[in-house]
């Protein structure tokens, strides 16, 4: 790259500070919400990565890569695109409003082609790494892509998040050459300057980890400094200062900066810049290698030439650079004032007429633009899979057996399916055995990028690794475990192929990697998840082992659907719906419920449950019926008026219950019908569906002001204004809304205090779970009706 097209990037980049800093200031100085609530942004936090992201998409980037960016720098790369032609400029004065830009980059709703959503700091540095690993498997099944750079662009601080160490550190992602991480290191964090420079550190954990480091610390200016005779004094003293000492000269001009740079050095330094004049003093000594886009590109160059390992380049930069915050230490939320506003336009030679324009179409800018739009525009890809789950498997159970158990065999009879059994993928943060996922492995295989020779022979378990092996095996971090599952799902985008992703993980540890499960989920994937075991049936555990506060957790997560099962044959049927629905189009043509999207969350156990009764609410409701109920939510599995005719007129209760306490249940409503009480039974396989079409029925109801109706799922399996009592091996609360939707007094039963070990019989006394306080709960619920 010449000086000349370095100078065409140089003015780029002034435009691009200017509209991200504009974007922002027009959100919060021009905008009325009447609300008396900040809207915010972060000037400072774009400002810092303008240098490094002009490089990137005004030089470096090809169709294929992909980019995750900062949150906070999200007005840049809308800035940028913009410029490129790729954005309304409609929107630039809608950053944070209802409708417009978001505060951070989403993939679902930014109208400018996100690749990664960012937010939450450390997820974003990981996603791109697990789309590398997702782009590596991808290339090894079904062909190689075109090659595609995977690009992180993360904050100094973003360091300090421990889940970026787990991404680093796990075998899965070595080796990933198309991977680089940009650091914007400007040594300030959200309250601060941070003291001391921790690069050494951070150097050799990279490095340790196998990856390649660079970094770009000066600038031009500087560089050419060092290289005069004295010059290594200088550069000896920047090494050498304080960061806050450092960090204070950007508020600083003429004579006080030079005092205060000065300030502790040796006499040599002071000899060194006694010929500089003070106009040029603080532009030099200020002159960081993260705002020289030679500097930039040279570094990006570098990392392309590494091929075997990840990259990561620490660009040294200022927050807030070219701004009059730059350097504060209070900068992160600082919003310039409406004169500074006017001066960065006037000194542009900007007016207000002109101040949105784009590059003029004729300049050597704009026409480096219109280059760009076009060596970057990509065609949208296909996101169903186009092929059909089958709505069952051949999986039978005739014995007692644990959902857990069945999850195993439904996922290796699939895996047989000629048509869906390549697509399955399989991932597990080190408890993929314990899981019951063994099955699956030894028939598909452990995926390696090159063939591993086995050292062991185990008959039970042929753990052979090879590129053409299914189940990708994580160390322990489930963070990395729905960081990947997240970014499997969305295969289909990021490496232009649908997967079928399935993670297994133990149900309490699902918390451990709850950010990224949303984090997935909110960029729009598709995958499914089973948490097993679960709850206190886990019984001799303990109370680390055992989750109760997890369905709730399923239940209100956007974009996942919760689902408990306690048959054989209702966990078969749903598995092959969820799947089926995760292979198909935007808009799948839904079970009982309207179209649902996103992961699909199996809370399952190891207790082996008697298969009789489910065969018994079979023959009376017929496969047809059974299957559709079951997938909206909830079916009747004992009838009372069926069960106990001569109850008729008998008071009658309903006992609801989800997963494996299901077999507690069905000994309540016999005990109970002999103290002359008819309990009818209902299996809730998912407690979501359930809940989800009751709300919508409300909101319907409340939205135009008429009377809400009882949503099909829950009519069809419940009684209406009949008591109810609620069992679940899980907190109590996770069910006690049926009652308010059945019109009912309810009595939730479930599990509010931390677990301990036991046997199952033990912990449910402990719990009231027995089927004894079952009985004595449904007489409550009577009472109160
Ligand atoms: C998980 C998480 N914790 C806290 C925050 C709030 N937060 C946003 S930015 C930030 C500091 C980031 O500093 P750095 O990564 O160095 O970014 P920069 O200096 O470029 O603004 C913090 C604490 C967040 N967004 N996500
Ligand atoms: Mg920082």
């Amino acid at each position: 790259m010449n000086q000349h097209d370095i100078d065409v990037l140089d003015e780029i980049q002034r435009r691009v500070l200017w509209l991200a800093t504009r974007i922002v200031d027009a959100a919060n100085r021009e905008r009325v919400t009447g609300d008396g609530v900040k809207v915010g942004g972060h000037q400072a936090s774009s400002a810092s990565l303008v240098g490094a992201m002009t490089a990137l998409w005004f030089a470096h980037l090809d169709a294929e890569d992909r980019v995750a960016v900062k949150p906070h720098a999200s007005p840049v790369f809308h800035a940028i695109q913009y410029l490129l032609g790729n954005l309304d400029r409609s929107y630039l004065t809608r950053l944070r409003a209802r409708g417009g830009l978001q505060s951070y980059p989403s993939r679902t709703k930014d109208p400018d082609g996100v690749d990664f959503s960012t937010g939450s700091v450390g997820l974003g540095a990981a996603a791109p790494l697990f789309a590398a690993v997702t782009r590596r498997y991808v290339d090894a099944h079904f062909g190689t892509r075109p090659h595609s750079r995977f690009v992180a662009l993360i904050g100094d601080a973003e360091l300090d998040e421990g889940n970026i160490w787990e991404a680093v550190a796990d075998p899965a992602t070595t080796g990933l050459g198309n991977v680089m991480w940009v650091v914007d290191f400007n040594r300030q964090s959200l309250d601060r300057v941070v003291p001391g420079v921790r690069i050494d550190q951070w150097r050799g954990q990279f490095e340790a980890a196998g990856w390649h480091v660079v970094e770009v610390k000066y600038g031009r200016k500087l560089a050419e400094a060092y290289a005069q005779p004295g010059g290594e004094a200088l550069r000896d003293w920047i090494d050498a200062m304080p960061n806050e000492q450092y960090q204070s000269l950007f508020g600083l001009t003429g004579p006080a900066l030079r005092k205060q740079f000065l300030d502790g050095a040796p006499d040599a330094v002071a000899t060194f810049v006694a010929d500089i004049p003070d106009d040029r003093l603080g532009p030099l000594v200020t002159d960081l290698g993260g705002h020289d886009l030679a500097a930039l590109l040279d570094a990006y160059a570098q990392c392309d030439a590494v091929t075997d390992r990840p990259s990561v380049v620490f660009a040294y930069t200022v927050k807030g650079w070219g701004l009059p915050i730059a350097g504060n230490p209070r900068n992160h939320s600082a919003l310039l004032s409406g004169e500074q506003v006017d001066a960065q336009r006037a000194a542009l030679g900007l007016t207000p007429d002109t101040e949105w324009d784009r590059l003029d179409p004729a300049s050597p800018a704009g026409i480096r633009a219109g280059q760009r739009r076009e060596s970057l525009s990509r065609a949208p890809r296909e996101r169903a899979l186009g092929v059909t789950v089958p709505q069952a498997t051949k999986v039978r159970a005739t014995k007692p057996i644990s959902t857990q158990e069945v999850f195993g065999r439904v996922l290796v009879d699939l895996a047989r399916d000629p048509q869906v059994g390549r697509y399955l993928v399989t991932t597990a943060p080190d408890v993929a055995t314990s899981t019951n996922l063994a099955g699956f492995i030894n028939k598909t295989g452990v995926f390696a990028p090159t063939a591993q020779r086995s050292w062991s022979e185990d008959r039970m378990l042929r753990w052979t690794e090879s590129p053409d092996g299914q189940h990708i095996e994580l160390g322990i971090s489930e963070m990395n475990l729905f960081l990947l599952l997240g970014q499997l799902g969305l295969a289909w985008d990021l490496s232009g192929q649908p997967l079928l992703p399935v993670g297994t993980v133990y149900d309490p540890f699902v918390l451990r990697g709850l950010d990224a499960f949303l984090y997935g989920t909110y960029s729009g994937s598709r995958f499914v998840v089973a948490g097993t075991p679960s709850g206190i049936t886990l019984a001799p555990e303990g109370g680390a082992h055992q989750s109760t506060i997890t369905a709730s957790v399923g239940l209100e997560l956007p974009g996942v659907t919760f689902i408990e099962p306690a048959y054989a044959t209702s966990l078969d049927w749903l598995l092959c719906d969820a799947l089926g629905q995760i292979a198909g189009p935007d808009q799948p043509a839904a079970t009982a419920a309207p179209a649902e999207d996103g992961a699909y969350y199996f809370r399952l156990s190891t207790r082996p449950v008697d298969q009789a009764p489910f065969e018994t609410a079979r023959a009376r409701l017929g496969d047809a019926v059974l299957r559709r109920q079951v997938l909206a939510g909830a079916y009747r599995l004992v009838d009372a008026h069926q069960a106990y005719p001569h109850l008729a007129g008998a008071p009658t209760v309903q006992l609801a219950a989800s997963g494996a306490v299901l077999p507690e249940v069905l000994t309540a409503a016999a005990e109970l019908a002999e103290e002359g009480v008819a309990a009818h039974v209902v299996d809730v396989t998912s407690l979501d569906r359930l809940y989800r079409a009751w709300q919508r029925t409300l909101r319907q109801g409340v939205r135009t002001a008429t009377v809400p109706s009882v949503p099909g799922a829950l009519r069809s399996a419940f009684a209406d204004r009949v008591p109810v009592v609620t069992v679940h091996d899980a907190a109590s609360h996770a069910m006690a809304w049926l009652g308010s939707a059945l019109a009912a007094p309810a009595v939730p039963l479930g599990v509010d205090e931390f677990g301990q070990s036991g046997s199952v019989e033990e912990l449910y006394d402990l719990h009231d779970l027995l089927p004894g306080s079952i009985v004595n709960a449904a007489l409550a619920a009577l009472s109160l009706h």
